[in-house]
């Protein structure tokens, strides 16, 4: 689509960017501009479900709103479908720096449109500064980008590059030394997602995820902490905590009332722990849970990294009756021959192939086929981020066995699990 007025592309932008960052002579400075990176988030589901003109068309506005704060000697530049660069000139200090992300944000919220307000409410920025973040193209792009994750997970609009982004290769040493601390400061929490059986309506299990409320500094994402868990080790703790929290809740459950299924999430590096295994093993023991009743859910990639030693261990507790279920399917690069060697007896298809699947045929054909394939292999098939009644309707007709996603319920701490269960669970059925 052609947008209004001058907009560069990546390349142009590329070349804009090299032109700015040549080295000063001698005796002069560098002149210094600051780069904002700005993403609206949910575009393709936007594009998808109102169509691509009326995606182009608020498309078209939103770079106009862009456009207004741009002076003469600004630039700016589409670097993706719904992603833009701003380079604004002069811009010496964070200051200014935050006073232009602000005045870009309140132009975007006050917006006549509410269609296109609701969707500013979900655009992103990352800010950094030359020369005072980098002073390289690649450099310059790299951390605005760590600035807009940083922004995402801390609820903001925009956040300006920290050097505490740059976790060097993501590796982030507070967080190291607060995890550290977590468990005795009992800052973790389960929350449990309830699973549908879509045949009957009835509750089949729930998943359980972490959260770690972090003190002052607040709620950190378990896919923030994880990755940093396991490159420390302390994964191994975690899990154990993890394991037995959730196994201890299963032995409350199953004396009040009927037994549902609990799946626990198992991450790569804890896979390939030699005494993972026994690990289980003893929580299990520890609770006296009948172990049909746990699930291990196990990232598709994990399981193509090192199959050997970690499927020996999961046919082991598969012997004991531990469900093992395939999380995240499609996001990896299994392959038919894949299935033969793995102890699985439950499959979830990623939800990115969930989500856009009634609007997108392609995705709707791979979701019919991995439910095939799955059943094939005598596998259960549980579809995750179901958000609306009409997915969930067509996953019951396409033969899909079991359901988990916000149009159930979102994940939620154990008492208002509980509370939810008892207000819905009795005769609760999805039409
Ligand atoms: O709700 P959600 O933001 O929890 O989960 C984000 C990601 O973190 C998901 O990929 C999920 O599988 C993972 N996750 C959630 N809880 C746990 C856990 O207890 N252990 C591991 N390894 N991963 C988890
Ligand atoms: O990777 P794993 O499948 O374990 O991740 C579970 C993640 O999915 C959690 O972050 C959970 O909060 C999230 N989730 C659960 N249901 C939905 C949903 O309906 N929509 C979206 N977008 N995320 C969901
Ligand atoms: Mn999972």
């Amino acid at each position: 689509m052609v947008l209004p007025g001058s907009v560069g592309n990546r390349q142009q932008l590329f070349q804009k960017l090299e032109e700015m960052l040549v080295v000063p002579e001698a005796n002069e400075e560098h002149q210094p501009f600051a780069l904002i990176l700005v993403k609206l988030d949910h575009f393709r589901r936007y594009n998808l479900t109102k169509g691509y003109r009326a995606a182009d068309k608020l498309l078209t506005l939103f770079t106009q709103s862009l456009q207004s704060i741009l002076r003469p000697q600004d630039y700016l530049a589409r670097v993706g479908n719904a992603e833009f660069v701003l380079l604004l000139a002069g811009i010496r200090h964070e200051g200014f720096a935050n006073l232009a992300a602000a005045k870009l944000f309140e132009t975007l919220q006050n917006s006549d449109d509410s269609e296109q307000q609701s969707l500013y409410m979900q655009a992103h920025a990352g800010v950094t500064l030359f020369p005072e973040h980098a002073t390289g193209v690649e450099d310059l792009m790299k951390k605005a980008e760590m600035a807009l994750e940083s922004a995402r997970h801390q609820l903001e609009p925009f956040a300006i590059y920290q050097d505490e982004d740059e976790v060097s290769e993501g590796f982030d040493w507070g967080i190291q030394n607060d995890l550290g601390h977590a468990i005795e400061l009992d800052q973790f929490e389960l929350y449990f997602q309830p699973q549908i059986n879509l045949k009957d309506g009835k509750l089949y299990g729930a998943e359980a995820l972490l959260r770690w409320s972090n003190g002052d500094k607040g709620f950190v994402r378990p896919d923030v902490f994880i990755p940093i868990a396991e490159k420390t080790g302390q994964i191994v703790e975690i899990t154990e905590w993890t394991l037995n929290s959730a196994l201890w809740f299963l032995e409350e459950w199953c004396r009040q009332s009927s037994p549902i299924k609990v799946a626990v999430n198992i991450s790569t590096k804890m896979l390939s722990e030699p005494d993972f295994g026994e690990i289980v093993r003893n929580s299990i023991a520890l609770y006296g849970v009948d172990p049909q009743f746990l699930t291990l859910e196990i990232t598709e990639s994990a399981l193509l990294e090192d199959m050997s030693s970690s499927v020996a261990i999961l046919e082991d507790l598969r012997q004991l009756g531990v469900n093992v279920s395939i999380d995240d399917f499609g996001t990896g690069y299994s392959s038919l021959a894949y299935f033969k060697g793995l102890p699985a007896n439950e499959l979830k298809i990623d939800r990115t192939f969930i989500q856009y699947m009634l609007e997108n045929q392609m995705d709707q054909h791979i979701v019919k086929t991995v439910i095939q394939l799955a059943h094939g292999f005598d596998l259960e098939v549980v579809a995750e981020g179901v958000e609306d009644e009409q997915s969930n309707e067509f996953l019951k007709q396409i033969g899909c066995d079991i359901s988990q996603g916000y149009f159930i319920a979102k994940p939620m701490p154990t008492d208002d699990f509980l509370a939810w269960v008892s207000s819905n669970y009795a005769g609760f059925k999805l039409a």
